[in-house]
């Protein structure tokens, strides 16, 4: 009842101080009985309910290529290994956690990589194998719940608040699951367990490798305020600097900046940072997330003309986009470039193909192949960024290997949680 209640409040404008007087009177009443609602934030502001009656689950494997090549090469079990291409620009996916003391992780390119660490073992990924790992995972999860969002191959949600064996606490689902990858996978899996994904997201990193943390409803507020704002879901490396520069750390921190600043600030990510702050993240575990199409974008310090300049950006995009690709286990069939200008005009190009995009071979000679038919001579680039898209709109597109221009909605392309 309440939560119908809460839901409907939700809806409300406030506007006349009779309203105020009626919202706040509600609130501090739901808060009073169910002490549910004590996160509800300040009136000024839009009502969120922040349902603590969920049950979520986030599984993130330990190193994970890493640690399926070392389980299927004794030779490498206890050594420093990073994967992927050790050619000159070879790019990490990801390293053992042997390896991680020296500074190796993913995204690095190889030969930096290699300079760290003089004793680095670099093994080529093997996809196909990784792929089916991830598949024997959700074997796996689906004992407990058929309510399982993959993030990527080594990541995914579970909604256990209903669950199949109907075990009372999370934290032993959790534990299950941990030991029958274990058994099963021979691998280790960290898991966090909270009544919202950002939450449970949070608590899987905790305690890597192999890590079990519960944050409990009660404790959750104490514990956003103590966590540094670079720990916070999708605060990148760039938003932590703005938060740094606003005198934000931590969450607690977070917490004393209004929703209008930080909507001025950071856009609709505004109101959901503000939620963070208080532990509220009401979005569901969703089953059959397909992803459409999958992308990666960059805005340069200085605007870029010359054309040595755009081309090594263009690489960079691509290996990233590649990288993204991998993670994933995503592949499409039609390669968009966005170039923004100077004056922040924008254009796409886009091409289709009869076989998949998902390897920097497949990529690289066309993403050159539509900068070229880009003037950006007198119109120097802010942006470039570049997606892979699954099907293809069959009004838009043209006949295969012909171009076309698709308006692609590119914010679609940013990455989620953590990734
Ligand atoms: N991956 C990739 N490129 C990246 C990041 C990751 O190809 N930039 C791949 C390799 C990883 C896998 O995805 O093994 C899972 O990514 P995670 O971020 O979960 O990293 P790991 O599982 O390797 O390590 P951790 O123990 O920190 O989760
Ligand atoms: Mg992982």
């Amino acid at each position: 009842m309440f939560m119908s209640q809460c839901a409907k409040l939700t809806k409300l404008t406030i506007t006349t101080k009779f309203q105020q007087y009626f919202v706040e009177s509600s609130r501090l009443l739901l808060s009073f009985l169910t002490n549910r609602f004590v996160l509800l934030p300040q009136l000024s502001l839009p009502l969120q309910c922040n349902n603590m009656e969920r049950k979520i689950i986030h599984i993130d494997m330990d190193a994970f290529f890493a640690s399926v090549e070392q389980r299927d090469n004794p030779e490498l079990r206890g050594k420093p290994i990073a994967i992927g291409a050790d050619v000159e620009r070879g790019v990490v996916a990801t390293a053992s956690y042997e390896a991680r003391p020296f500074g190796v992780h993913s995204a690095m390119s190889m030969r930096i990589a290699k300079r760290r660490c003089p004793e680095l073992i670099v093994v080529p990924g093997r996809y196909h194998v990784y792929k089916e790992v991830s598949r024997q995972m959700h074997d796996i999860f689906h004992e407990y719940t058929d309510i399982i969002e993959p993030i990527s191959l080594d990541e995914a949600f579970l909604d256990v608040t209903h669950n199949k064996p109907g075990i009372g606490l999370a934290v032993d689902i959790a534990r299950e699951i941990k030991a029958k990858i274990k058994d099963r996978l021979h691998l280790t899996a960290s898991a966090g367990v909270s009544y919202n994904k950002f939450l449970a997201k949070i608590a899987s990193d905790q305690r890597k490798p192999d890590g079990l943390c519960t944050i409990h409803p009660s404790r959750a507020q104490e514990f956003i305020d103590a966590l540094r704002i670079e720990k916070f879901w999708l605060v990148g490396p760039k938003t932590a600097q703005t938060m740094h520069r606003m005198g934000i750390f931590t969450g607690a921190d977070l917490r004393e900046v209004s929703l209008k600043h930080l909507t001025d600030v950071f856009g609709k990510m505004g109101p959901v940072f503000y939620n963070f702050a208080r532990g509220i993240d009401d979005r569901p575990v969703v089953v059959d997330h397909e992803r459409k199409s999958m992308g990666c974008e960059h805005t340069f310090e200085h605007d870029l003309y010359k054309r040595g300049a755009v081309l090594i950006e263009l690489n960079n995009t691509v290996n990233e986009l590649v990288r993204r690709l991998e993670k994933h286990d995503f592949e499409g069939h039609t390669l968009t470039l966005k170039v923004k200008f100077h004056d922040f005009r924008q254009i796409t190009r886009s091409i289709t193909l009869d076989n998949v995009l998902r390897t920097r071979d497949d990529i690289l000679p066309l993403a050159k192949q539509l900068l070229a038919q880009v003037d950006y001579r007198d119109h120097p680039i802010r942006l470039l960024g570049l997606s892979v898209t699954k099907s293809i709109n069959k009004e838009t597109s043209t006949t295969v290997n012909q171009w076309i221009e698709l308006e692609i909605p590119f914010t679609e392309w940013q990455e989620t949680p953590g990734e």
